[in-house]
């Protein structure tokens, strides 16, 4: 067995791939700010710097490790230096932290108060703010920035956008768009992942709490919430609640704490979508020889997610034709919410107001898409981030983890497993193909084991229908989204049906969720097909309230108008 002397403990290793791998393990975190195990090792922050037997001082990111190899992780000297960058850091960095943006969870402000720094030994040069506000979805403060790089890596390494990078040398350097021009003015996907791994205020998620507090405290306005499906494995994490644990109930009854008319589950409209999407692939597989421009040799894509489909609009508009025509779930149930509470409205003279809680920054851009507004009028009026919906309840001062679950509100109050695991990378492939398969549990145990599961960034799989051979991708992460469709294009894939989701993991490892290294992803990942588990009803086709809908209720004759969207930019 290979192994280190870490801090004077025996630590076994196998194929860790750096010294700072063996560490954790050992149960010590030494402090980063540009390391992260899914992006290439940058090594600029100096702070994870180690010391070996000769008092040498070397970076334990970009060390591999070496059997039998001793060091140690604190000593005199290691402190001296971790001080003195954190102090230079400091030095030219903004020090109202009482009124930041990343107040309470600045990587910088955290390190400062471990490494008990009470005062800084140089001047204060923090420049000027100059706030680049355009985007829907992030807030820049470049004065904010400690050039660690994880931003740039992010949006170049793992989504390949290429939207920021660094500018000019030396003492000059910034992250800046292309030109400096506003992000909104870039290729910008909105996806927010830079502001999901920057440490400090540098990128921030664009906040929407304002209004959505005006309008709970105005007196003629229904204030109506729909609640994503991975938005319930995460917000825990905030309150002393372990990853992963499902907290949907917990989460209906804060939301009517705060005064929220009525609760409702984002997971009903994914079964809507389940049904419209897995029609529109059996079509294409039927007729997409007519209907498509490369008839059947391009795949239908899934379009729930917002980052995905402006990426394919700025990079592959020759396949917006292949996207589905579905809106994504948060936009049907919009559409369906606000028709529904039409006519009470008119007779109580009271307005709508559709509030989306969401673990995604995109889907505060979809929201605001012309495609999504109906007479000048959004279908969802406000999306907030999870990490929004945390301010809120302690805003309030609701004690999370002790309130007592409820349950959501009629008349869309069921919703199947299939439209839970919707928030996990495969799970809308998984309900799709559940939809389209023979009802019975083989089927559906078949499927869970076709290769669809699993954090993979990319997973290809095959599922035999009755005589039929369905070959499937999976990609999270744009990056392998891009690689994926290179790969379409040039002929070496063939493929019926692809799900993306922007983000890493899918929706669980969104933007607007708290911050999670891996593992935290992988517990929630467990949450969702754990509520799958317990699901009564399984596949999105048998959710009595959908059927209700489409016989006898707003979506007769109306589907085509309410569910689906060409996106034409
Ligand atoms: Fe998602 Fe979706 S799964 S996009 O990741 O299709 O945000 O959770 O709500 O709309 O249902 C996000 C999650 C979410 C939509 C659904
Ligand atoms: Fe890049 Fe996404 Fe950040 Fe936009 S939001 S700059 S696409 S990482």
């Amino acid at each position: 067995e290979k192994y280190m002397i870490i801090d004077g403990i025996r630590t076994a290793f196998t194929d860790e791939k750096n010294i700072l791998q063996v560490i954790r393990k050992a149960g010590i975190h030494v402090p980063t700010f540009c390391y992260y195990t899914d992006m290439s090792i940058y090594g600029a922050c100096r702070m994870c710097v180690v010391e070996d037997e000769r008092g040498s001082i070397i970076a334990s990111c970009s060390t591999p490790p070496k059997d039998k190899m001793v060091i140690r992780t604190n000593t005199s000297k290691l402190h001296q230096h971790r001080k003195m960058i954190l102090e230079l850091l400091l030095a030219s960095h903004c020090r109202d932290c009482t009124i930041c943006e990343k107040n309470g969870n600045c990587r910088l402000q955290m390190l400062a108060a471990r490494f008990h720094l009470t005062k800084v030994r140089f001047p204060n040069t923090h420049p000027e703010p100059v706030i680049d506000d355009s985007s829907l979805s992030i807030v820049r403060d470049p004065s904010k920035c400690i050039l660690c790089g994880d931003c740039v890596r992010m949006c170049n390494e793992v989504q390949h956008v290429g939207a920021i990078d660094f500018a000019h040398r030396g003492a000059n350097m910034i992250v800046s768009p292309a030109f400096g021009r506003p992000i909104a003015e870039t290729d910008c996907v909105n996806c927010g992942q830079c502001a999901a791994v920057c440490p400090t205020a540098a990128i921030t998620i664009k906040k929407d709490l304002k209004g959505v507090w005006q309008a709970l405290y105005a007196p003629n306005k229904r204030v109506v919430v729909q609640i994503a499906p991975a938005v319930r494995v995460a917000i825990g994490e905030e309150f002393g609640i372990a990853p992963g644990k499902n907290t949907i109930g917990k989460i209906y009854t804060a939301l009517r704490m705060l005064g929220f008319d009525t609760v409702f589950d984002t997971s009903f409209s994914a079964d809507l979508t389940v049904i419209e999407e897995a029609n529109e692939l059996v079509y294409k597989l039927e007729n997409g020889e007519k209907k498509y421009p490369q008839g059947n040799t391009m795949p239908l894509f899934t379009s729930c997610c917002p980052a995905w489909v402006r990426f394919v609009e700025t990079k592959y508009p020759e396949l917006l034709p292949y996207v589905s025509t579905c809106k994504s779930p948060m936009e049907m149930f919009g559409a369906v919410l606000k028709e529904y509470y039409k006519p009470a409205d008119a007779e109580a003279g009271m307005e709508t107001i559709s509030v989306a809680v969401m673990p995604c920054v995109a889907k505060k851009y979809e929201a605001a898409r012309d495609e999504f507004c109906r007479n000048g009028v959004p279908d969802v009026d406000y999306v907030i981030t999870t990490k929004e919906l945390i301010l809120m309840i302690k805003e309030l001062g609701v004690q999370f983890q002790e309130i007592e679950p409820s349950a959501p509100d009629m008349p869309f109050s069921i919703n199947s497993g299939a439209g839970v695991i919707f928030g996990v990378t495969g799970g809308v492939m998984e309900a799709a193909l559940r939809h389209v398969a023979a009802k019975n549990n083989e089927t559906l145990r078949e499927i869970e084991y076709s290769g669809v599961r699993g954090l993979e960034g990319t997973k290809i799989a095959e599922i035999s229908l009755g005589d039929k051979t369905l070959r499937v991708g999976v990609v999270n992460g744009l990056g392998n989204a891009d690689t994926l469709i290179r790969k379409l294009q040039r002929g070496e894939e063939k493929l019926d049906f692809v799900e993306v989701m922007a983000c890493p993991y899918g929706c669980i490892g969104g933007a607007g969720q708290p911050f999670g290294y891996r593992s935290v992803k992988e517990d929630r990942a467990q949450g969702m097909y754990k509520a799958d588990k317990s699901a009564i009803v399984k596949r999105s086709c048998d959710n009595p309230t959908l059927i209700n809908l489409y016989e006898n209720g707003i979506l007769k004759e109306r589907s085509h108008e309410l569910l689906h969207v060409h996106y034409g930019k």
